[in-house]
């Protein structure tokens, strides 16, 4: 028999946001945090520097919006939140997979001293590949949202960013990093997500073909 109430006792722990643009991950943290506010939780927005969309905030798509202190290197996050006259019981961090990886140590050091930290991120870059920080931090997180969009193509559930250049898909060569919106990118699903110059291993290769070929007679 425990000698004391095992519930309730301990604060902190990392809440992730994941998925692909269009699907509400920005939204679903501005939620996450007027809630905060009705309790009367301390809180304090960080999101890199490099997307310039929107300097000094975090935006949703509905308009809503709350003020981020941009920072370069993760360990600006821990400085901060130490010189903060209020200690913050939940960290929120948006775009993170733009952060360098050792926002994982940071969000593992938060968690571990007790504050709440939420993670919002694209889980995939536009190549269908791994945001390798996203795909860390959800190894670590107690909590995990997959959020998903709308197939431009078909409706199904869209879960792969696609970058356009003049309406059409972009090389898998394109750098990983271009801020943009809808102007240089839309959404879709797996069935409709295509990567020019997007090489596969021939068992890969050749099993795709085929078999899509032979179930569709
Ligand atoms: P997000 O906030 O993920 O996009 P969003 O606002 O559409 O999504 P949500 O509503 O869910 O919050 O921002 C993605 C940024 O990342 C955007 O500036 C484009 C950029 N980006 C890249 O640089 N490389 C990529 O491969 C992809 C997919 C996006
Ligand atoms: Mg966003
Ligand atoms: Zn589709």
């Amino acid at each position: 028999m425990a000698k004391f109430n095992a519930f309730g006792k301990e604060k902190g722990w990392i809440e992730l946001i994941c998925g692909p643009m269009f699907a509400g991950k920005s939204e679903e943290l501005l939620r996450r945090l007027k809630r905060l506010e009705y309790a009367d939780v301390s809180y304090i927005v960080f999101k890199p520097i490099v997307d310039t969309r929107s300097k000094k905030e975090i935006k949703s798509r509905d308009g809503r919006s709350s003020y981020a202190i941009e920072f370069e290197h993760p360990y600006q996050i821990l400085d901060y939140v130490k010189k903060n006259i209020v200690l913050p019981q939940v960290v929120a961090i948006d775009e993170a997979q733009f952060a360098d990886t050792s926002i994982v140590d940071v969000c593992e050091a938060l968690a571990d001293s007790g504050v709440i930290v939420y993670v919002a991120a694209l889980d995939r870059d536009f190549k269908n590949e791994p945001f390798m920080v996203t795909a860390k931090i959800s190894c670590y997180a107690e909590h995990i949202t997959k959020l998903s969009a709308v197939c431009t193509e078909c409706g199904a559930p869209g879960t792969i960013s696609l970058r356009l250049i003049n309406g059409m898909p972009a090389h898998f060569d394109s750098p990983v990093v271009q801020i943009g919106n809808q102007e240089s990118y839309t959404v879709r699903c797996r069935h409709h997500h295509k990567v020019p110059g997007k090489v596969y291993d021939l068992p890969i290769k050749e099993f795709k073909t085929s078999y899509k070929k032979s179930i569709k007679k």
